[in-house]
């Protein structure tokens, strides 16, 4: 077991290697960046807040080490985070791949996670939910909303207020940059370090079994992250539309999250401020999978939860790809026309005690058809202890399931693992305090 001295070290020496930084923010926000915050490596856990002033060291030491059970020691840490630097191994753009006429033994999964291997039937969906009585909560949306949380973590959401032009601007935009030439894709190739960019790998594990699909993902909040020379520059109405629609599905996430509040028996606003009020992150990761010789054999996105808050998902308006595991089998989503799908995170689950659930889910991919799809991350403020809302522990009988943390700290081991099913969450649940 590591000492906190031996971390403290550790912990040194990685603020040795923060820089200031100013990045071109679009909006007031006041969750502002510290003047040396290390802005490459704000998706490490190692926030220059929690090393500035004094005594934050030391929480953000204790943070740490709750999660010691899960390391065999410090070097085991330190080999997180230097295995964060560089991918393990040279990175190959599946869409690269996709006229090959043979899958490559990278992509080619385990018999038993091969997508063929206990398909629902398609008569069962996830619920539908019309939202066009919130924030009022009318006509039955927060218990709707609210139901589909606990049984599913997923709903398709109509009526959602984004406008539909906007929707395909955006879309068409980003399907434009995935079919640019691969030279100028390239120029946005990303690091594990942040993930910003063009990437075609989750999970730094040399020799991992790999997904067929690209990405790009990028920053949206808070805003001294949000770096626009970062964003695609082609097609030129990109970042403009990336813009707007980040600040529309904000707005979306706001009215879910007092929906997701009133359904738990709290204040509408109460959710929103222990995620962190006006200081949510958003992450933005658009998917594109190609076309696969053998989609029988691979997976466009190994089975995941989302680490953090809400996902608004944009899926393809042609191509279905989205199953969700419900009861031990997996549901293929039928996306509605105009519809967004969200899905709870796990520090949704995390506050609300388990009574939300984060959900499994997985991708298909298709021999003819590619697909599209965006992920609109709506996260916690990633530096404050994210733990079970104390008014839902009020009850007699009722025991935290979670000890609070935060956000980086959270997800330093799912950037370094990538997607591995419920496990992440479920390991927290192992390490709750008893008779808290
Ligand atoms: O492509 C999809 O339908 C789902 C994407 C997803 O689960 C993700 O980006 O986390």
């Amino acid at each position: 077991m590591a000492t906190h001295s031996s971390i403290s070290t550790f912990i040194t020496r990685f603020a040795s290697i923060t820089s200031p930084s100013s990045l071109p923010c679009q909006r007031p926000c006041t969750h502002t960046a510290p003047s040396a915050r290390p802005v490459a490596l704000l998706l490490l856990p190692f926030h220059a807040s929690s090393l500035h002033s004094d005594g934050s060291k030391e929480a953000h030491i204790s943070r740490i080490a709750l999660l010691l059970p899960l390391l065999k020691d410090t070097a085991q840490l330190e080999d997180i985070m230097d295995c964060l630097q560089e991918w393990p191994e040279p990175v190959v753009p599946v869409q690269s791949l996709s006229e090959a006429p043979t899958l490559p033994d990278r992509y080619v999964k385990p018999p038993s996670q091969r997508p063929s291997v206990g398909d629902a039937a398609r008569s069962l969906d996830i619920p539908v939910v019309d939202l066009a009585m919130l924030p009022g909560g009318g006509g039955g949306v927060v218990e709707a909303v609210s139901e589909a949380c606990r049984h599913w973590g997923f709903f398709q959401v109509v009526n959602h207020g984004v406008s539909l032009e906007l929707v395909r601007r955006f879309r068409e935009a980003w399907r434009g940059f995935f079919h640019l030439p691969m030279e100028e894709k390239k120029r946005y190739a990303n690091s594990p370090r942040t993930y910003e960019g063009y990437g075609s790998r989750l999970g730094v594990d040399e020799g991992a079994i790999l997904d067929w699909g690209d990405y790009y993902f990028l920053h949206f909040l808070p805003c001294y992250l949000k770096d626009h020379d970062k964003w695609p520059e082609l097609p030129p109405c990109l970042r403009e539309a990336t813009d707007e629609y980040g600040v529309e599905v904000r707005k979306l996430c706001r009215r879910v999250m007092k929906a997701l509040s009133l359904g738990l028996g709290l204040d509408a606003d109460r959710l929103q401020k222990a995620l962190g009020g006006d200081d949510e992150g958003v992450c933005i990761r658009v998917n594109f999978y190609p076309r696969c010789p053998r989609p029988d054999l691979a997976l466009g996105l190994s089975p995941h939860s989302d680490p953090g808050g809400l996902t608004v998902l944009l899926a393809d308006d042609h191509v279905h790809g989205l199953q969700v595991r419900k009861d031990g089998v997996w549901i293929t989503v039928h996306p509605l026309p105009n519809a967004f799908i969200i899905n709870v995170g796990d520090q949704i689950q995390v506050l609300s005690n388990a009574e939300y659930k984060s959900v499994e889910h997985r991708v298909v991919v298709h021999a003819k058809e590619e697909r599209l799809s965006v992920a609109f991350f709506y996260n916690p403020r990633s530096d404050i202890p994210i733990g079970p809302v104390p008014e839902l522990l009020a009850a007699p009988g009722r025991a935290a399931l979670y000890r609070p943390m935060t956000f980086d700290d959270y997800r330093l081991f799912i950037r370094r693992r990538g997607p591995r099913g419920k496990s992440q969450v479920e390991s927290f649940e192992a390490m709750a305090i008893p008779g808290t």
